[in-house]
């Protein structure tokens, strides 16, 4: 897989790129990672992206024979790719999104800043639009990461387990249930008892218990659709929380 970022501050990318997994996936060559600054692309001698709005208003605009320019260098480096523009205006990021890009091969994304890119670059070359959610960055770059991070983990051989991608949080609809390392009293709280036992089938029903309640409590949008197997219907309606679910998806 190879992603290319275009943006005007490539250090801010530095580090969320060079720790951790994502460090590791490319130094084992499942991922490419290539950051081109726009600013390289710009053609008079003060290297301007931006410019001001026509039409007046506060901001300014990412101007697009720069933006143009970068992306021709990257397409006859890498080839094609599927471009996506990073932006408050995009459709909504999800894991359903991250499991749909990871089936490219070459992902292009340009980070937006200021108040936007020109109208005439976004009409002739982006094909995507993305935001990772209702909230105000100050650019793309962020939300480049995040897409990144999220792609990259479900890539194949890039997590040590073939499976461990798809069964966090998000495959299943539920929430986690709380966890518990040593020692086995910090500060006055104990480990529950049922986590020392060593019956693993009593602690299965435990953390199902843990995570249905959870959800419940902190995401009730989530229980909408999840699916429970008969044997956990059965379960769940032993432990009188049935009802409740079937309560709380009515009423979305
Ligand atoms: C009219 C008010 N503008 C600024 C206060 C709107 C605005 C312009 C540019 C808001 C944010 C930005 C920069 N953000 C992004 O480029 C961005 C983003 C985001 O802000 N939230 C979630 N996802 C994304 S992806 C790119």
């Amino acid at each position: 897989m190879i992603f290319d970022i275009l943006t005007i501050f490539p250090d801010l990318l530095e580090s969320p790129l060079n720790e951790s997994i994502i460090r590791r996936a490319r130094q084992a060559g499942q991922v490419r990672i290539e950051v081109t600054n726009i600013r390289d692309f710009a053609e008079d001698k003060h290297s301007m992206t931006d410019d001001r709005p026509f039409g007046g208003g506060e901001g300014m605009v990412m101007k697009p024979e720069p933006l143009t320019a970068a992306l021709q260098s990257v397409r006859a480096e890498n080839g094609v790719g599927r471009v996506i523009l990073l932006s408050p205006q995009g459709r909504q990021y999800s894991q359903e999104v991250a499991r749909e890009l990871s089936k490219e091969e070459h992902l292009i994304f340009v980070c937006g800043r200021y108040e936007g890119v020109d109208e005439r670059f976004r009409a002739a070359e982006v094909e995507d639009e993305i935001s990772i959610g209702d909230y105000i960055l100050t650019g793309g770059e962020l939300a480049a990461m995040v897409i990144i991070d999220s792609i990259t983990r479900l890539l194949p051989g890039v997590l040590g387990c073939a499976d461990s991608a798809e069964k966090d949080t998000f495959s299943r609809q539920l929430l986690k249930h709380p966890q518990y390392t040593r020692p086995r009293e910090f500060a006055g709280q104990e480990v529950p008892e049922i986590l020392l036992s060593g019956d693993h089938e009593r602690i299965d029903q435990y953390r199902f218990l843990e995570s249905v309640c959870r959800t419940m409590e902190r995401r009730p949008d989530l229980l909408q659709k999840e699916l429970f197997s008969k044997t956990e219907i059965k379960f769940l309606k032993k432990h009188q929380l049935y009802d409740k679910i079937k309560m709380l998806q009515k009423e979305q």
